[in-house]
């Protein structure tokens, strides 16, 4: 039985949200008002429009339709000057080791992310070579908890959805996953990933014994 895993990207192989808050933050104390860390919990696994939207409604700002496509575009400016600068060190722990597992094993393996601009990222830290299928934020419609950039994946590794593992660090992503039907993994606090299949707080606790579990070795 062929099985195929997808990974998310911020969060579960980066940890690129702190880069989404420093330009967000940036952004909203140009328009005048604060945004703060846990608020930014809010973003994580949501279209950058959505996350425009939020944000002004914190700060009780309207715009028309061209300053809120400037300040998108604004804010990415900024995000890129981070993503700029990453490298190989920002690999969250023991990612390449399960990546290696898998190719090692002859298993496809797909992105799942919302990000525009997941390419880039993987190429600056230097994984792009272990990913079979990239499908991101340029080629959905429909944002996580849909299921479309999980099922567009599944459907470019040409593995049956029921038989995809996907790793998520946000509760869209999880849900997008199980919508999907396929086997959900939680990266990071299982207080609040509750509809996960299996918990991890990070890849350093899940041992290379349950990969093979999942892969039937
Ligand atoms: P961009 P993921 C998501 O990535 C981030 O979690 C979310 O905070 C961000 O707004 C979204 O990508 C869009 O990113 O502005 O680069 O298109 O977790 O789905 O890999
Ligand atoms: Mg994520």
């Amino acid at each position: 039985q062929n099985i195929g895993f997808i990974f998310d990207l911020d969060g579960v192989i980066v940890d690129t949200a702190k880069y989404h808050f420093l330009a967000w933050k940036k952004l909203a104390n140009e328009l005048g008002f604060e945004f703060t860390i846990e608020q930014n919990e809010m973003f994580k696994g949501v279209s950058r429009k959505r996350c425009l939207e939020i944000l002004l409604d914190i700060g009780k700002v309207t715009a028309t339709q061209e300053q809120f496509n400037t300040w998108m575009h604004d804010k990415n400016v900024d995000y890129l000057a981070y993503i700029e600068k990453m490298d190989a060190s920002e690999i969250l722990p023991e990612v390449p080791k399960v990546l290696e597992f898998l190719k090692k094993n002859k298993i496809p393996i797909a992105l799942g992310s919302a990000s525009k601009n997941a390419r880039p990222i993987l190429k600056k830290v230097g994984l792009l070579a272990y990913f079979d299928a990239i499908l991101d934020g340029n080629n959905v419609t429909k944002a996580k908890p849909d299921p479309e950039v999980f099922l567009l994946a599944a459907k470019e590794i040409n593995i049956a959805p029921e038989n995809c593992i996907v790793f998520e660090d946000a509760v869209a992503g999880i849900a997008a996953a199980n919508n999907a039907k396929m086997t959900s993994i939680g990266i990071g606090d299982a207080s609040i990933l509750v509809e996960a299949k299996y918990n991890f707080k990070d890849f350093t606790e899940m041992s290379l014994d349950f990969i093979k579990e999942l892969i039937g070795k």
